[in-house]
């Protein structure tokens, strides 16, 4: 499909600037790993600061990429398939909020005035324009699901008894969950944090603040998640050179995640004492259904993948995993792809285990949460985004890809790099390894009276890990740049690979449907969240102070907004009364 300038330039930009920040968020990463081992004893490198250069790392890659990301994709998904751009002036206003945001919350992170981590948990307060800085870009991701809708709504119209194609509904399903949860960090953003942060306010109620949250934080992990299964339900299978085994299977996948992405939030508070044992319990339960459409996905995408290793002449039971084309330049997004869904295996085995309550004690705010989460988001999201950028780029532009043979080894390096790293993470987290601890300072330093000598080869192979993860990514700039520079060689379209079905079956309307399953999951989250907010705003502690990562006195209520950016000599400190 032709598209116009105009779109092309906006999906360019939307895929050229959280690459490009990426850079600053791969060198983080590294970081991480050479602070925790333990290989240097500093609380800084280059004027950067260790909580400085983690909160870039998170916010970056997991915020950052993924939400312009997901919304270039979701252009090209719903024009693709409507054959329709989306309303100019819509997209780029939401381009432009989105930037502006990023721009606001860079400057508060560079400038090391918000090292308060991707989570930003009160007690430790950023500058107010962190706070509206993510909160814009925040809004401006979810702007251009209005347009989509009503695109949807007339091709509706047109097409009553067309089943919706399973891309644009799933779409439509994760802008869905990113609008409603998005309204709970708002409300922390726009009256709990700014105005205690101004100082207009001398407190902050810590346990809703970290409820709001998480109503937030579990479903983002599913608007990550989701651009990747749109993938590997729409494209892997044809790309492996089959179909995919059940159409169906998608829709019910992504409806399932429709109503239990957001009323789990809870699973990361089981520590909380402020929540009661059975809403943890509940949202406990829950999270085990938000498993489901998983479980749903690697049924289906094994059996498209067993489909096309049969057309592709295999024998014998699990032969057909041998026919695959792995190495395939022009068919490079199936090594992403691929790559990814084996990462998430483990990545989802490893969330069922912290979503145990019991075995969640263990592992709570250990290295082994790091462990799950880069076989999550750093597996199959990362994968399917940087392989998805690297494509939609070059068919869009007309250009070559830079660097073919490369290109197709770089998931399969990146895959071996987490699978290092994840184990020397989960392994040391099973040894009661802090997470987002500077290890080198203390722990890992052979001269102070704490070192612990079992995390040594957990943070080495993390290490190692890390390493071989960061050559992948500078090979990812290298071919996603090159291309990027290099000259147009035919006439650039917008189209996006399509897996035919195998078992296309007749349509349901339930499952076409928007509206019963909004007022499922309208009631499935006043159960799962009314008593907790009950809670958290029945049981909240003495209200907390502000205080910033680098001293621990709180920071006075009456000083400004740019308070606590001064260190303060520790003969100054004093300690309680
Ligand atoms: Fe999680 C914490 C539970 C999925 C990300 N998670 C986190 C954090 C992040 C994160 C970032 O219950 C840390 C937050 C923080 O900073 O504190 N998570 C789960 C569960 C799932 C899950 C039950 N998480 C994800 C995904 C993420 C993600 C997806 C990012 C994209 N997670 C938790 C819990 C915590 C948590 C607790 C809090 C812990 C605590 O104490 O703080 C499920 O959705 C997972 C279901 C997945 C499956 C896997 C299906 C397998 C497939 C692949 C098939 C492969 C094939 C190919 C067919 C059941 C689909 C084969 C090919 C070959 C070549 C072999």
């Amino acid at each position: 499909m032709n598209i116009s300038t105009s779109f092309k330039k906006l999906i360019y930009w939307e895929l050229g600037i959280p690459v490009t920040l990426l850079t600053i968020g791969i060198y983080h990463g590294l970081m991480q790993t050479i602070y925790r081992s333990g290989v240097i004893h500093a609380s800084n490198m280059a004027h950067l600061d260790y909580y400085q250069g983690l909160t870039l790392h998170g916010v970056i890659n997991a915020i950052v990429l993924t939400s312009f990301f997901a919304v270039a994709f979701g252009h090209a998904t719903i024009a693709f398939y409507f054959k329709r751009e989306p309303d100019k002036l819509v997209a780029w206003g939401s381009f432009w909020l989105m930037t502006i945001g990023t721009v606001m919350a860079a400057w508060a992170m560079l400038a090391g005035k918000a090292s308060v981590l991707y989570t930003f948990y009160p007690p430790l307060k950023a500058h107010p324009l962190f706070y509206l800085g993510t909160a814009l870009l925040i809004v401006g991701s979810w702007v251009p699901l209005f347009n989509w809708a009503r695109m949807y709504v007339l091709w509706k119209r047109e097409h009553a008894d067309t089943k919706t194609p399973l891309a644009v509904l799933i779409t439509l399903i994760n802008f869905t969950i990113w609008f409603v949860c998005t309204l709970a960090v708002a409300y922390e953003v726009l009256v709990l944090l700014i105005p205690w942060a101004i100082g207009w306010k001398a407190t902050v109620n810590v346990t809703l603040a970290r409820t709001l949250f998480w109503f937030f934080g579990h479903a983002l992990v599913y608007f990550w998640l989701l651009p990747a299964y749109i993938m590997f339900y729409t494209m892997l299978p044809g790309l492996a050179g089959g179909k995919l085994f059940s159409d169906l299977a998608g829709r019910v996948a992504g409806f399932l995640f429709l109503i239990f992405s957001i009323p789990v939030g809870v699973h990361h508070q089981f520590s909380d004492p402020s929540i009661t044992k059975g809403i943890k319990m509940f949202q406990g339960l829950l999270t085990f259904g938000v498993a489901i459409p998983s479980f749903i996905t690697a049924f289906t995408i094994a059996a498209s993948l067993e489909y096309a290793g049969r057309k592709r002449g295999s024998k014998g039971l699990l032969g057909f995993f041998a026919r695959l084309p792995y190495l395939d330049p022009d068919k490079f997004l199936f090594a992403y792809l691929i790559c990814g869904l084996f990462l998430f295996i483990f990545g989802g085995l490893t969330g069922i285990v912290n979503s145990s309550g019991q075995l969640n004690n263990v592992i709570h705010n250990t290295a082994w949460l790091p462990g799950h989460f880069h076989m999550t988001i750093a597996g199959p999201v990362f994968l399917a985004i940087i392989g998805m950028s690297t494509y939609l780029y070059a068919t869009i532009s007309g250009k070559r890809i830079f660097l073919p043979n490369v290109n197709v080894i770089i998931p399969y390096m990146w895959t071996i790099g987490i699978l290092i790293f994840s184990t020397g993470l989960s392994w040391g987290g099973l040894l009661g390894e802090p997470r987002r601890t500077n290890l080198g300072l203390t722990y890992l330093d052979p001269k102070n009276e704490l070192f612990t000598p079992e995390w040594v080869p957990t943070t080495l192979m993390a290490l190692a890990g890390g390493i071989i993860m960061t050559i992948a990514a500078i090979l990812f700039f290298i071919v996603f740049f090159g291309t990027l520079f290099s000259k147009r060689t035919k006439e650039g379209v917008l189209v996006l690979p399509v897996s035919e079905i195998l078992h296309d079956e007749r349509r349901i309307p339930l499952f076409d449907t928007f509206k019963p399953w909004l007022v499922v999951m309208a009631v499935i989250l006043a159960l799962a969240y009314i008593p907790a907010f009950i809670d958290a705003s029945k049981n909240p502690g003495p209200g907390a102070p502000r205080f910033t990562p680098d001293n621990p006195v709180a920071v006075p209520a009456n000083e400004g907004a740019a308070a606590g950016s001064k260190q303060i000599h520790p003969a100054s400190i004093t300690l309680g009364p």
